[in-house]
């Protein structure tokens, strides 16, 4: 048996787009998410999260879920566009929906009275749409209401959060929506306008972090980092290295050193161009907001210059056909988490004053395929692949703390099988099934395996099911 230090954390994780089906924001299509998706072709199954899976009405019973599963933590995120779906008062006061800010005070309170901490995210990928409209994370104003929703909601639910999570995976939401254009609001290969996005997003974080602390010492406050190992197609390639270190120093290390430092700095040659240069610098309150290490890990990726594409020195994404990948196209590379606790992270390992950051894996999950349609009969219950996938990579976070690596909490994403953004509700990294058309929740072996962990704190490593 592997044991887990004692208190340790483990849950699972969701957020409101991907299984509210909030009755409010879907009718009056409050967020870009929502317009997003009511636009033909833009998800890749051509389903929206309309309803997804009502977690909205449905919550007070999904949540029991989490007490038969064993688990004493649980991540939510609250819905930006439904909390604030008009502009600010006159004179310049938030304008807040207050039956919105119930609505998470109960589930919060009800999480609270399980024993159950909680982890709350305030911003995942969606914004209100009058907001997206006047340019969203680019344009400054979008850092300012953030910073004002934080104090707010940050009073509002005092007590009652454990761990806040500013911003969920900000280089994650800067690439899909600037680069690769398959998120809102779908440019393509405009980087500037990704890099000015980062920097507001930077603002945005201090401020939150700033006012959350000044609202409850007691929480602990940071924002999660999606890391990718990034390896080269060919070692002995220049130019495929030179892309390896590009998204390296930029897809992982962006954030994190500008949140050590308290200063954005691109990377070379980034840095020679004037737009860019205009976005280099201190930023206010920046330094050492971050309590804890928040990340999300999930694969590695392969990529390689591409000499047909012209110059680009973020390359390309190779696909390797001599690897089994999941219905996202991802491989399972456990020894890339072990790395990454052990090698890449410790320069972010400690703040400033020599405090040592707990870390705390936020998302970790496997993804399966199988049509929205679908309701009755044995389908992916038995999924041997992910339970699989979680024991690999319980066991790289084992041999981490082994090596005397702060890992305190593991939440796996996710609860339910949800709406998976451009892929839409086929792709499933549900440990529950959600049959979507009559909304059925049923446990896959998965969780029943996670629950056991959950249960022993530990993880029982003479029987483990062998990677296929
Ligand atoms: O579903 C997403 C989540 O919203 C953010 N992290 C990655 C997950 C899987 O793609």
């Amino acid at each position: 048996m592997k044991s887990f230090p004692e208190g340790f954390l483990w849950g699972a994780a969701t957020s409101h787009f991907q299984v509210e089906g909030n009755p409010a924001e879907i009718s009056s299509r409050s967020s870009d998410w929502a317009v997003w998706t009511a636009c033909d072709g833009r998800i890749a199954d051509r389903t929206t999260a309309d309803r997804a899976c009502e977690f909205f009405s449905r919550y007070p019973d999904d949540l029991e879920l989490l007490s038969r599963l064993n688990l004493n933590a649980f991540r939510i995120s609250l819905n930006w566009p439904a909390l604030c779906p008009e502009a600010s008062n006159p004179g310049g006061s938030l304008a807040v929906n207050m039956q919105q800010v119930e609505h998470y005070r109960e589930m919060l309170t009800r999480l609270k009275s399980k024993g159950i901490k909680t982890f709350v995210t305030l911003f995942h990928f969606c914004l209100p749409k009058r907001l997206s409209d006047q340019g969203g994370w680019v344009n400054a104003a979008t850092a300012d209401e953030f910073g004002r929703l934080a104090q707010f909601l940050a009073k509002e639910y005092k007590g009652l959060v454990d761990y806040w999570i500013t911003i969920n995976e900000p280089l994650a939401y800067a690439y899909q929506g600037y680069v690769a254009g398959v998120w809102p609001p779908g440019l393509k290969h405009s980087y500037e306008q990704a890099f000015a996005c980062v920097r507001n997003m930077l603002i945005g974080h201090a401020a939150a972090y700033r006012y959350i602390h000044e609202e409850d010492r007691e929480a602990s406050v940071s924002y999660t980092m999606h890391w990718r190992p990034f390896m080269a197609r060919n070692k002995f390639n220049p130019a495929d290295l030179v892309v390896q270190h590009m998204r390296n120093a930029v897809f992982n290390h962006l954030f994190p050193q500008a949140v050590q430092t308290g200063s954005l700095k691109f990377p070379f040659p980034c840095n020679l161009y004037p737009k860019v240069q205009e976005l280099t610098g201190p930023i206010p309150g920046l330094q050492d907001s971050m309590d804890y290490l928040a990340i999300n890990y999930y694969t590695r990726d392969v990529c390689q210059f591409n000499f047909q594409k012209g110059i680009d020195l973020f390359g390309e994404t190779t696909v390797q056909s001599e690897v089994e990948v999941n219905a996202m196209g991802w491989e399972s590379y456990p020894d890339g988490l072990y790395d990454l606790l052990t090698r890449e992270i410790p320069p972010y390992h400690f703040d400033s004053k020599g405090q040592v950051r707990p870390i705390i894996i936020t998302e970790n999950g496997y993804a399966a395929v199988f049509p929205a349609d679908m309701t009755e009969g044995d389908w992916s219950l038995e999924d041997d692949q992910r339970i699989s996938y979680l024991q690999s990579h319980l066991l790289a976070i084992h041999r981490a703390i082994t090596s005397g690596v702060n890992v305190t909490g593991y939440l796996h994403w996710a609860l339910l099988d949800n709406f998976e953004w451009a892929e839409g509700l086929r792709i499933r990294f549900g440990l529950v099934r959600v049959a979507f058309p009559t909304q059925e929740r049923t446990l896959r072996k998965s969780a029943l395996v996670y629950a056991d962990i959950a249960r022993s704190n530990a993880i029982d490593s003479t029987n483990l099911l062998a990677p296929t």
